[in-house]
C-alpha cells in the first residue's frame, strides 16, 4: 500500500470557491446531487492540468460541466475517485452519485445511527459522500439542501443558517442551509432524524445573539444541562482568554450512539459521541462531567483553532489539535481545580504517550508520511502537540503568547496553514529565536534529561547540570538537542521556602528570575550557576511539568519526602509522592521476582499517614496525593515488564496502607460524606473522590466495616459516581456473594440506557481475577453487545486490554481474543480496528514468551485482507 509524504506536497491544480449540494435521503439508496464553482488554483495556472477528484464507494450517476453531460472518455473513474482529462479554466461541475448509509459501518462518511442520518467527514469522509478535492486546503462556502421523509426525519440540519424549507411530494419534505464561512468539507456535516432540542442564548462580546442548541433522541433530553452550561462557560473563556467570538447565529450540538471518537467540531454543527455529551448525576460519574465539559469546550474552540484558521495539509494536523488540546486543557484548568487537571493529564500522559513514542508505531507531532491519515489522530500529535505549545507559552510568557496568538488568528483568517506559520507568529512578537525550538515538532521519541545539582557552602553557589539525549526511534536514528523550557525553583533545606533565583553566566552577568523561574535547556549538556544561594536547597525541576520528558534526578527519599511536604508547586508535590511511591515499588518488584518477603517501606507509610491526618485545604489534590501509580505507569519505568510482579507489588502496598492506616482512612471516608443535592462543582467531585479513593484501600484488605460502607453506598444510589464506585469495588473483590447480585440488579436496571450499560460491561472485564477472559467471551454474546458500535467495543474490549494480569495472560488467550476482534473489525470499521490492535503493538516490551505469543497473532492478523488502517499498524509493529 501506497504511502503519502509530506516533501510531495503541491497545491491544488483546482479550487472549488462554492459548492451546492443536495441530499435526497434514503437508508440505503441516497442520492447527493453536487454543483462545484470550479477554478484554476492561481499557484499551479498551468492548462491542461487534470481534474482530479476524489471519491470512494459512490456509484456515479452523472457528471457534466457546464451543464454539458461528458462523454465516458473524457474522465476516467478507479476506486479513488474521478479524473476528468481537460477542464476549462472557470467552470461548473456537475454530479450526481448514490450512496448506501446503511452499509456503511466503518461510520465515515454518511451512516444511519439508530435510525438517524449523521456524518462524519474527518478526515477524508467527505470523499464518501461525494466527487470532490477532498484536501483541506481547498475551502469553500457551502449551501446544502437536505430532503428526506417528513415522518421519520422531521429533523433536518446541516452547517450555517437554514435559508428556506418546505414540503414534497410524496410526505418529503426539506431545509436548505447556508454556510458563508468557507470551509474544507471535512468540516461539512449533515444530520437527519426524529430528535428533539434544547435551546438557550449567548450574547457574544460584541453584544450579537447566538441561538444554541442541543439537538437528542428524546429520551435524552433529560442530559443535556452539563453540557449546555460547559458551551455558554467555553464561548465566554475564549471571548475573554483569547479575544474569540463566535460568528454564526446558531451553533448545534447533535449526540450520536455510533460514532468512533468522541466529537466533531463540523462548522456551527458540532456532532458528538452521546458519550462524550449527555450526563445525568444518575447516570454520569464526576470524571464523565469533567471529560463532557473538556470535550464540548475542545470542539467549540476548534471554531477558531481548527476551522477559522485550518491546516494546510494532514501532516499539519497538530497545528489545530495541539493548540486545541492545550486550549481546552487551560479551560478545564481554570473553571476547577489547576493543579489536579494538570496531575491528571500528566498522569496519562506520561503512560500513554511516552509509550506511544517509544514504541512501534512512534512518530513525531508532525509526521513526514503515513498510509492512513486516520491512523495518526494519536496521543502524539493530540497530547504531545499541547505540550509542545504549552512549552511556547513557557518560553514566552502568556503576555507574548497571547500576541502571538492573537496575530496568528488575524494573519491566517480563513485560510490552510502550516506549524511554522504558527511558531513564526509566536517569533515574531516575542522576538524570540524559535529555529530550535521547531524540532520538537519533528523529532519523535520522549527526550530524557538527566540531572545533577551540587551546593557549594562556601560560595552560596548551587551548580546544577542538565544533560540531554532523545533516543532513536523508527527511522530516526540521530536526534539533535532541542530547547526544553525547565520550569524550576530551589527549595530551602532549613526554611522550606523558595529561594530567589539568581542566574550567573560566564562572564558574571546574573540575570533575576524570582524564585519560580524557567531556564532554557537548549545545549546536549549545559550547566546552570544559581548564585547567593542561602542555604543547601533541594532542586524542584520540571514544575508543573514544563517540557514532555523524563527527568532524572538522584534524589534520595528524604529529599522526595521534604518536596512532598514543602514543595510550592502542587504537581511536583504530587509528583514527589509518585517518586517515593515508585522506589518503594521497585524493591518490592526486585523482592517478588526474587521470592523474597516483601518489607513494607516504613517512610512511605510515614508520608500516607502525614497526608492523611494534616489538615489539608485541596481535598482535590489530597485525593491524587493518596493515589498509587497505575501498574501502566509503573511498566513504564521498568525495562521489561513484568506484569505479574507489578500488579503483585503494587497490592501488597495498596492492603500495607489499608492495614496501616485503616482508622486514618475510614476517617477520611466519614469526613466526605456529604449529603448534599449532586453537583459537578469541584469541591463536590473532591470529596466524593477523596471518600471513594480511601474506600477503595480499605476494600482491598476487604475490611468488614468497609464492605458494609460499600454495599450502603451502592444501595443509597446517591449518584453515580458513588454507585459506580462502589459496584466497582464489590466487583473487584472476591465477595463474589456481594457481587454477583449487585451486577445482576444494575444490569437489569440500566438495560434501556446503553452509556450506563457501557459502564457496566467495563467494571466486568477489569477486575482482577482469573476468570475475566471467559467474562469477555460471554458479554460479547450479550444481547445489548454489539461490535458494530465503537463504544461498545472500547468498553468490553478496550478496557479488557487495559487489564494488565488477565490481558497478558501467559497462555496468550488474551492477546487470541483482541487478534479475533481486530480481524472481525477490520471488515466493519478499519478505523477502531486500527486503534484496538494497540496493545499488541507494544509486545519488545515484555518477557520472550509473552513476545512470541503477541507476535504469533500479529502474523494471524496480517495473513488477512487488510484495510489500509491494520496493515500499516501491523506492519510498523512487525518491522
Ligand atoms: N477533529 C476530530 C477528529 C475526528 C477524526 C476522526 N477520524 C475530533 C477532535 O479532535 O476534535
Ligand atoms: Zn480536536
Amino acid at each position: 500500500m501506497q504511502a503519502t509524504y509530506l516533501k510531495d506536497y503541491l497545491p491544488p491544480a483546482y479550487r472549488v470557491t462554492h459548492t451546492e449540494l443536495t441530499f435526497d435521503l434514503d437508508p440505503s439508496a441516497t442520492r447527493v446531487k453536487a454543483r462545484l464553482h470550479v477554478e484554476r488554483h492561481p499557484e499551479r495556472d498551468e492548462a491542461d492540468l487534470p481534474l482530479e477528484l476524489f471519491g470512494e464507494a459512490l456509484t456515479l450517476v452523472s457528471v457534466a460541466i457546464d451543464g454539458q453531460p461528458l462523454e465516458p472518455h473524457e474522465f476516467q473513474e478507479d476506486e479513488k475517485g474521478l479524473t476528468i482529462t481537460r477542464v476549462p479554466a472557470r467552470f461548473q461541475l456537475d454530479t450526481e452519485v448514490e450512496i448506501d448509509p446503511d452499509a456503511n459501518t466503518a461510520l465515515e462518511g454518511l451512516y444511519r445511527s439508530n435510525g438517524m442520518f449523521c456524518t462524519q467527514c474527518e478526515p477524508e469522509g467527505f470523499r464518501r459522500i461525494t466527487f470532490y478535492p477532498d484536501r483541506p486546503d481547498v475551502m469553500a462556502t457551502f449551501s446544502t439542501t437536505v430532503i428526506g421523509d417528513a415522518k421519520t426525519l422531521p429533523v433536518l440540519l446541516s452547517n450555517g443558517n437554514p435559508v428556506e424549507k418546505g414540503e414534497l411530494p410524496n410526505g418529503r419534505h426539506f431545509v436548505t442551509w447556508e454556510d458563508p464561512h468557507p470551509k474544507p468539507a471535512y468540516l461539512f456535516a449533515l444530520v437527519a432524524g426524529s430528535l428533539e432540542k434544547v435551546e438557550d442564548h449567548f450574547t457574544t462580546m460584541s453584544g450579537r445573539e447566538v441561538l444554541l442548541q442541543i439537538w437528542v433522541e428524546p429520551e435524552n433530553l433529560d442530559k443535556t444541562e452539563h453540557a449546555m452550561a460547559s458551551l455558554k462557560r467555553s464561548m465566554k473563556w475564549d471571548e475573554e482568554t483569547y479575544g474569540r467570538e463566535y460568528d454564526l447565529d446558531r451553533f448545534m450540538i447533535v449526540a450520536v450512539n455510533d460514532f468512533n471518537m468522541g466529537a466533531m467540531e463540523n462548522k456551527g454543527l458540532n456532532i458528538f459521541n452521546s458519550a462524550a455529551v449527555l450526563t445525568h448525576p444518575q447516570t454520569a460519574t464526576d470524571a464523565t462531567f469533567q471529560r463532557v465539559e473538556g470535550i464540548v469546550a475542545h470542539e467549540y474552540f476548534h471554531n477558531w483553532s481548527g476551522n477559522r484558521v485550518t491546516c494546510r495539509d494532514w501532516f499539519q494536523l497538530s497545528l489545530k489539535e495541539g493548540f486545541t488540546v492545550f486550549r481546552d486543557q487551560t479551560f478545564s484548568a481554570d473553571v476547577n481545580s489547576a493543579p489536579v487537571k494538570r496531575i491528571e493529564d500528566v498522569s496519562f500522559f506520561r503512560t500513554a504517550q511516552f509509550a506511544e513514542d517509544a514504541g512501534p508505531t512512534a512518530h513525531p507531532v508532525r509526521p513526514d508520511h503515513y498510509i492512513e491519515i486516520s491512523n495518526f489522530y494519536t496521543l502524539t500529535i493530540y497530547e504531545k502537540g499541547a505540550e509542545v505549545v504549552r512549552m511556547l507559552r513557557h518560553l514566552l510568557g502568556w503576555d507574548d503568547f497571547r500576541r502571538g496568538s492573537d496575530l496568528y488568528f488575524e494573519r491566517f483568517d480563513g485560510q490552510a496553514v502550516r506549524i511554522e506559520d504558527f511558531v513564526a507568529c509566536m517569533a515574531e512578537v516575542s522576538g524570540l529565536d524559535l529555529n530550535q525550538f521547531m524540532r520538537w515538532y519533528a523529532q519523535a521519541g520522549t527526550p530524557e534529561i538527566d540531572a545533577h545539582g551540587e551546593y557549594d557552602y562556601a560560595t552560596g553557589h548551587y551548580h546544577l547540570r542538565l544533560s540531554q539525549r532523545t533516543p532513536a526511534t523508527p527511522g530516526q536514528f540521530d536526534k539533535l538537542p532541542l530547547h526544553i523550557p525547565v520550569r524550576m525553583g530551589l527549595v530551602g533545606t532549613k526554611s522550606g521556602h523558595d529561594l530567589t533565583l539568581k542566574l550567573t553566566d560566564e562572564s558574571g552577568e546574573t540575570q533575576t528570575l524570582g524564585k519560580d523561574g524557567v531556564i532554557h535547556l537548549r545545549e546536549a549538556e549545559q550547566t546552570f550557576v544559581f548564585t547567593d544561594v542561602e542555604e543547601a536547597p533541594v532542586p524542584s525541576l520540571l514544575r508543573g511539568f514544563s517540557a514532555p520528558v523524563k527527568l532524572r534526578y538522584p534524589y534520595s527519599r528524604e529529599d522526595l519526602a521534604f518536596l512532598l511536604t514543602h514543595d510550592s508547586d502542587g504537581f511536583n508535590r504530587w509528583d514527589a509522592g509518585q517518586r517515593l511511591t515508585l522506589l518503594a515499588l521497585d524493591d518490592l518488584i526486585a523482592a517478588h521476582r526474587n521470592g523474597v518477603e516483601k518489607v513494607m517501606d516504613v517512610r512511605l507509610v510515614d508520608a500516607y499517614r502525614a497526608l492523611l491526618t494534616e489538615a489539608s485545604d485541596d481535598k482535590a489534590v489530597l485525593a491524587e496525593m493518596l493515589t498509587l501509580p497505575s501498574e501502566a505507569y509503573i511498566a513504564e519505568q521498568q525495562p521489561v515488564v513484568d506484569v505479574d510482579a507489578i500488579h503483585a507489588a503494587r497490592e501488597f502496598v495498596r492492603q500495607s496502607l489499608a492495614w496501616q492506616l485503616r482508622d486514618e482512612f475510614l476517617a477520611v471516608y466519614h469526613d466526605n460524606r456529604s449529603d448534599e443535592a449532586y453537583a459537578p462543582t469541584p469541591e463536590q467531585i473532591a470529596e466524593r473522590r477523596l471518600k471513594n479513593v480511601a474506600l477503595a484501600y480499605l476494600m482491598s484488605v476487604e475490611d468488614e466495616e468497609a464492605v458494609t460502607l460499600t454495599q450502603q453506598q451502592l444501595d443509597q444510589g446517591a449518584n453515580m459516581t458513588d454507585v459506580r464506585a462502589a459496584l466497582t469495588l464489590l466487583a473487584h473483590s472476591d465477595r463474589s456473594d456481594l457481587a454477583e447480585p449487585a451486577l445482576k440488579a444494575f444490569g437489569e436496571k440500566w438495560a434501556h440506557d446503553p452509556l450506563v450499560m457501557d459502564q457496566w460491561f467495563t467494571i466486568q472485564v477489569t477486575r482482577p481475577q482469573a476468570d475475566v477472559l471467559e467474562r469477555v467471551r460471554f458479554l460479547m454474546n450479550h444481547p445489548l453487545f454489539s461490535l458494530k458500535n465503537p463504544n461498545k467495543v472500547r468498553a468490553l474490549i478496550g478496557a479488557f486490554a487495559q487489564n494488565r494480569v488477565n490481558f497478558h495472560r501467559l497462555d496468550g488467550e488474551g492477546y487470541k481474543l483482541l487478534a479475533d476482534v481486530v480481524i472481525e473489525l477490520n471488515r466493519l470499521n478499519p478505523e477502531i480496528a486500527a486503534r484496538i490492535i494497540t496493545p499488541l503493538t507494544r509486545w519488545q516490551r515484555f518477557d520472550e514468551t509473552r513476545q512470541a505469543l503477541m507476535k504469533a497473532e500479529l502474523e494471524r492478523i496480517r495473513a488477512e485482507k487488510l484495510s489500509p488502517n491494520v496493515y500499516e499498524m501491523v506492519e510498523r509493529a512487525l518491522a
